[in-house]
């Protein structure tokens, strides 16, 4: 019978602190496996007829609160920068729709209202924020681009462009470390997807494979060039492809798509497979803050966006093949009008606040 091989010795690695004979020779990680892995096409969302009621409540809160914020720029209420989510409301109701409130976290950039809207923030504080009103989300001392909620989960409004993708990057590392179940919803934008600090939060992420999901809200301009003219591969799905990280490129004018496509993003992360990315293709009808001359497009491609794809008009069909009768729509109309009424007025007659306030909040603690 053969003799077994004797098991081979690793040879001593010479240190001048430890006796010879001892191994300090770390072991190393394997290698990471490729991704082959991937993702389930996206199906668009079977929603129930309260869903569907319940998503286009939600656009149309979105919509109304932005045209309203708009009125109170114009009228010299809102100071600073003020960017607004009009034509874009798909893409935070159908995602954030599908997040579980008490354990999923939500970060993005300057254009922020809407997301806080469809995370169940109430639009009188956000409103009263963009007021500066001590009743505001940031006792008025954030604005338009700095709210912030971490009871709800909601942990800004950034506007450093791409700066709000590592910090979701670390916000998912604690839930990992934490082991909570918990997933962050990290937004940025085709101008930010840019950004070289966006890659280096992709390659921890998926190194570490961290609960997080990265939708770049693609509405085809930055500040004021197309994303066609500024990036050298414009299918952003692709863009973390070099870090194994899967992409799912979506239609982010329809919410039913957009909520067909969180769920495979919520899947795949929930069961520890790491992040994944969504390009959600998008449009944004407003200039790009409240000061935009808007000469990189025309006014009839705005126009034509509106007429054809609409994410408020889509709904709506939907709602009356679901049978939702005209009347109730309007129904619905009008208790929103009333909401973004009751808002305003708030945030117009709340106090500013006290002088006092500037020496409060800038650091953490007392130091
Ligand atoms: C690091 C940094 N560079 C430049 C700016 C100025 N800036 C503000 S928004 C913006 C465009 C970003 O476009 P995009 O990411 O597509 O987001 P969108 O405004 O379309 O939502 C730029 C260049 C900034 N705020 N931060
Ligand atoms: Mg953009």
């Amino acid at each position: 019978m053969a003799k077994a091989p004797a098991p081979r010795k690793t040879p001593a690695r010479k240190t001048a602190s430890k006796p010879a004979g001892k191994s300090t020779a770390r072991k190393s990680a394997p290698p990471p496996q490729p991704n082959r892995e991937r993702p389930d096409e996206p199906q668009r969302f079977e929603a129930t007829k309260e869903q569907l009621l319940e998503y286009y409540r939600q656009m149309l809160l979105i919509r109304r609160f932005e045209e309203k914020a708009g009125q109170l720029y114009g009228l010299g209420l809102i100071g600073g920068f003020c960017h607004l989510y009009i034509g874009q409301e798909a893409v935070a109701v159908g995602l954030q729709s599908a997040l579980d409130g008490d354990k999923d976290k939500v970060i993005t950039g300057y254009r922020d209202h809407g997301h806080m809207l469809a995370y169940g923030l109430d639009p009188k504080v956000i409103m009263a924020e963009l007021t500066g009103r001590a009743a505001g989300i940031a006792q008025g001392k954030g604005g338009s681009m700095h709210m912030f909620s971490v009871e709800k989960g909601f942990y800004g409004g950034h506007g450093i462009v791409g700066a709000q993708v590592p910090l979701g990057a670390g916000l998912a590392f604690a839930q990992k470390y934490n082991d909570d179940g918990g997933v962050t919803l990290a937004y940025f934008g085709d101008g930010a997807a840019n950004q070289g600090q966006v890659y280096e939060a992709f390659n921890m992420a998926e190194l570490w494979k961290l609960p997080i999901i990265f939708v770049i809200e693609n509405n085809q301009y930055a500040m004021g060039t197309s994303v066609n003219r500024s990036s050298a591969e414009d299918q952003l799905y692709r863009r973390g492809e070099s870090f194994r990280i899967p992409g799912l490129q979506v239609n982010g004018m329809d919410v039913l798509e957009v909520r067909g496509a969180a769920t495979v993003a919520l899947d795949w992360v929930r069961a520890g497979k790491g992040p994944i990315l969504l390009e959600l293709k998008t449009y944004r009808y407003r200039g790009h803050s409240m000061s935009d001359p808007a000469k990189y497009r025309s006014r009839e491609e705005v126009q034509s966006v509106r007429e054809k794809s609409d994410p408020i008009e889509g709904v709506k069909k939907d709602l009356e093949a679901a049978g939702i009768s005209e009347d109730e729509m309007k129904a619905i109309d009008k208790e929103i009008k009333a909401i973004i009424g009751e808002a305003a007025d708030f945030a117009e007659s709340s106090p500013e606040p006290d002088p006092d306030e500037l020496y409060t909040d800038v650091l953490v603690e007392q130091y």
